[in-house]
């Protein structure tokens, strides 16, 4: 197991004007008229590089660019106030961490230098070196960086937007219903508990199952489980991508009775009498239905690109933002990158994905915008990870390329077994990573250990 000390390496005033003056009532109306009325946020229209987009990915990479290009020279498009740490709402929904440590305000990880444009992005006009925002201002760029996200489909599930959040009926991918699963499973007192999985990619492709052996985990200490039917909905064919993972998921769903129902997908719920409609996608069943009661249902729901992007001419035909999967850079477009949930990058969608990418993506674009010899990394080989929380003190840390399917694992010992230690460095060092080096632009993934603790141990 990881040692502590291994794991623990890781780790104006208001001046008030006191001008005499004597009292003037229609300057003073007037004066008091102007500061009601919100100023318009002013900024600059044009920019070396414009980033859309400050989650993980944008801000990863715009506090690098900023710092090195200097004040204003770097804008990030985010119409959002708050920046959410998702990876944690598996641990809020397992009520295993409060929901207040998983954000922090937009203000607070906007990166010093740079110009926070608090709109979102309408339109591209990449041949013109433009975007249009919401408002219709129009910002133009020498680079531009599309870090936009994954859009969830709340709507593609019939009746999903009224059942969120009631009757037992919730979902960790909104920061509106995360803690609602905390409140359910609490709740529970037996019958069937249905977790689903979508056919399309998401992020997090593990979490629509960690919430599930967390779950299962606490209805034992509460002594229900001998009253759940814990069923697993998923539309893919296998439990997890890698063999070497889903061989020991499939090990622990065996030995904890967890019903594992491959090519189904939720397509409907039924809130009144409290039912769940999949369609059968592969076999002798293929085009039929099955309804199915529940008493707990967490639902992963649909996602796509988003439409903004899907409309536009950075997009491919699935509707990803068409980049290099090694550059990241535009495929028709030069002068174009993305990264992350909405990049067409083809490895499976996460935070620690973007650790690696961000890295690489800010190698080529410095070095467009400085030449001289290019640093490291340069390419990337579509490093992902995914924690598996599988208990409320135990934990698979798959690590693997996305691209071949084959495990890249940080530590010297075998990531595939179940580990206190890795569950820890999940649960409470991870997000100090993420805090305070990831979104400082600090953090390119585990690369350079992985190579450290390979080189001791091989
Ligand atoms: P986001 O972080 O979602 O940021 C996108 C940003 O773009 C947002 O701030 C949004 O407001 C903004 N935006 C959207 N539209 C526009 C627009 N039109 N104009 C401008 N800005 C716009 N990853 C892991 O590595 N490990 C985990 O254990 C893990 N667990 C997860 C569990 C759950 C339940 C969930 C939901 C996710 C999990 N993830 C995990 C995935 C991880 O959170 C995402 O992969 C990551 O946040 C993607 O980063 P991103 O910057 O691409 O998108
Ligand atoms: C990681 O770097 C990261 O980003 C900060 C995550 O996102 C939440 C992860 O889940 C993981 C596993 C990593 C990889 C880090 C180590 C130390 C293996």
């Amino acid at each position: 197991m990881l040692s502590s000390t291994a794991l623990s390496s890781f780790g104006s005033a208001a001046r008030l004007s006191a001008r005499a003056h004597s009292f003037q009532p229609r300057r003073f109306l007037a004066q008091a008229a102007a500061a009601s009325v919100p100023k318009k946020d002013s900024h600059p229209s044009s920019y070396k590089v414009v980033v859309v987009g400050g989650g993980s990915a944008g801000l990863a990479v715009a506090s690098t660019l900023s710092r090195t290009l200097g004040d204003k020279a770097v804008a990030v498009v985010e119409p959002a106030d708050v920046h959410y740490y998702q990876p944690l709402w598996t641990f809020v929904g397992g009520g295993l961490k409060p929901f207040e440590e998983s954000k922090k305000p937009m203000k607070d990880v906007m990166p010093r230098k740079a110009q926070w444009i608090k709109e979102a992005v309408a339109t591209f006009a990449p041949e013109e070196n433009k975007v249009t925002l919401g408002n219709g201002e129009t910002i133009s760029y020498d680079y531009l960086v599309v870090a936009a996200g994954i859009q969830v489909n709340w709507d593609k599930i019939k009746n999903l937007p009224q059942a969120l959040g009631k009757n037992g009926v919730t979902s960790n991918y909104s920061a509106q219903s995360v803690e609602k699963t905390d409140e359910f499973i609490k709740e529970f007192k037996g019958g069937n508990a249905l977790f689903t999985m979508p056919p399309v990619p998401i992020k997090c492709a593990g979490a629509p199952q960690k919430i599930m052996y967390i779950a299962e985990e606490l209805w034992r200490d509460a002594n229900v489980r001998s009253k759940a039917n814990i069923q697993y909905y998923t539309a893919g064919g296998a439990i997890f991508p890698v063999a070497k993972y889903a061989n020991e998921l499939l090990k622990i769903c065996k030995k904890r009775d967890l019903g594992l129902n491959y090519f189904t997908n939720l397509t409907e719920i039924k809130p009144d009498s409290k039912e769940a409609v999949f369609d059968i996608l592969a076999g002798e069943a293929k085009g039929t239905q099955v309804t199915m009661p529940y008493d707990f249902l967490h639902v992963v729901p649909p996602m796509s690109a988003p439409d903004f992007i899907k409309a536009s001419p950075l997009s491919n035909a699935d509707g990803w933002v068409d980049v290099n999967k090694e550059t990241m850079r535009h495929t028709k477009f030069n002068n174009v990158y993305a990264l992350g949930d909405c990049s067409s990058l083809p490895t499976s969608k996460t935070a620690a994905a973007i650790t690696a990418q961000s890295g690489v993506l800010k190698t080529h674009l410095l070095h467009d915008i400085f030449g001289g010899e290019m640093s490291y990394p340069r390419k990337y080989d579509g490093y992902t990870s995914c924690p598996l929380i599988t208990g409320t003190e135990k934990l698979i840390l798959a690590e693997f390329s996305g691209y071949t399917l084959q495990p890249q694992e940080t530590f010297p010992f075998d990531q595939s077994k179940e580990r206190l230690s890795t569950y820890l460095l999940t649960k409470e060092i991870i997000p100090d990573i993420y805090w305070d080096s990831m979104l400082k632009g600090r953090w390119q993934g585990p690369a350079a250990y992985r190579k450290l603790l390979h080189a001791f141990s091989d």
